[in-house]
């Protein structure tokens, strides 16, 4: 589609101006909530008609007259002029100072960290995820805000509404809340321990960090290692600390000729029982290898979760019987 030379297209910055619509509310609104579908240019940029710009007005109405975007987004843009006017005459017919709601209704968390990340305050962006954690807990924000967060963040870089600048800045942000999070998890004394990290040459790290931090979660001792470690370095810190399972994340690249390599050398150094847990977007690219070294594959945190807690009544159990845990 040619949109650059179309003047009847606008960008998302032309309908934030006329809708009053933050973009990242815009954005929001059409990946939740399918509330609407604009065009896309050859290059993946969001490009908006004159109706688009219409009913995103209307929706705007209606979330101002405290009727719920998920409750209007699939009303056809017909539906949804009748709907407003109907609530604009009915604002109109009450009493004065009888509590009609002029004000667009507050962001959640995730819309006002987005907001932040989009304006480069990491200032901003840092107190919102604090007080999330006020909020919500801090399970709860790392679930509903903080994933969903790198995610929007990322796949706003990826269709360029984003620079990566604004990644950088929202995953040093994150990392930090992370990291201080992290801290206030003390394990109890005899609580296993975990190596999280990712191996040589896969550089993407927030994966491994949230891994990292629902395994302090789960009341384990996590030792975090961060990113791009050889298979040697993550070996020696598994024995240095006697873990029982060390955790990896694989995101990028898919087809590493070299991991296999470092996969087997890592097997080889931590000795053939100690569970090797490895999930990621690009761990299923690797199955073979995983198979043949018996690591196992994990689909998502859940999964994982739900890994740490067998692993661990099955190493209660193995002490009760007398069993030496693996080191
Ligand atoms: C941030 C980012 C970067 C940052 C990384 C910063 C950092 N320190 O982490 C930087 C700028 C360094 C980067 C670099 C590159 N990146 Co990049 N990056 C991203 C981006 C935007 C977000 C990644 C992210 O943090 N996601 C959020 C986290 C939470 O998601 P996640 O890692 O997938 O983890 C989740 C799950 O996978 C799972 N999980 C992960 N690990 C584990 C482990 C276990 C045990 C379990 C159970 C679960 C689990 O849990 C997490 C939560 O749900 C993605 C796009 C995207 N939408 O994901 C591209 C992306 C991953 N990058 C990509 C590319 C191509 C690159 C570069 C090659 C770009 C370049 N041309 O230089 C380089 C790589 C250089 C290299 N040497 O490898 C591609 C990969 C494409 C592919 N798969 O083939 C992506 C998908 C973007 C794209 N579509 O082009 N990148």
């Amino acid at each position: 589609m040619s949109t650059r030379t179309n003047p009847t297209l606008h960008s998302i910055g032309v309908v934030s101006r006329r809708t009053g619509l933050k973009p990242d509310v815009i954005r929001a609104w059409e990946r939740r909530y399918k509330a609407i579908e604009p065009r896309r240019s050859e290059t993946n940029r969001r490009f908006y008609d004159d109706e688009d710009v219409a009913r995103l007005l209307l929706l705007r109405k209606a979330t101002l007259a405290g009727r719920q975007i998920g409750q209007v987004s699939h009303l056809s843009t017909e539906e949804l002029r009748e709907l407003v006017e109907g609530d604009e005459a009915a604002i109109a017919r009450a009493p004065r100072g009888a509590g009609t709601v002029l004000d667009a209704p507050e962001d959640g968390p995730l819309e006002a960290c987005l907001s932040a990340v989009e304006n480069l305050d990491g200032q901003a962006l840092q107190l919102h995820l604090e007080r999330g954690v006020i909020e919500l807990t801090f399970p709860k924000l790392l679930e509903q805000v903080i994933e969903p967060l790198l995610v929007a963040v990322g796949t706003m870089w990826q269709d360029g509404d984003l620079r990566i600048a604004h990644e950088h800045l929202a995953s040093s942000v994150v990392r930090g809340v992370l990291h201080s999070q992290m801290s206030n998890y003390v394990p109890p004394t005899n609580a296993p321990s975990i190596i999280v990290a990712t191996p040589a040459r896969q550089v993407h790290e927030m994966g491994a960090l949230i891994v990292a931090a629902v395994a302090a979660m789960e009341g384990w001792r996590v030792v975090y290692l961060g990113a791009d470690l050889p298979a040697d370095e993550i070996a020696a810190a598994a024995r240095l600390k006697g873990v029982e399972i060390v955790a990896l994340s694989l995101v990028y690249p898919v087809d590493d000729p070299k991991l296999n390599g470092e996969l087997t050398r890592l097997r080889r150094l931590l000795g053939e029982t100690l569970p090797i847990l490895v999930g990621g977007v690009a761990a299923q690219s690797y199955q073979p290898t995983l198979n043949q070294l018996s690591c196992r594959f994990v689909g998502s945190l859940g999964r994982f979760r739900e890994e740490l807690r067998r692993h661990r009544v099955g190493s209660v159990e193995s002490r009760g019987r007398g069993s030496k845990t693996v080191e």
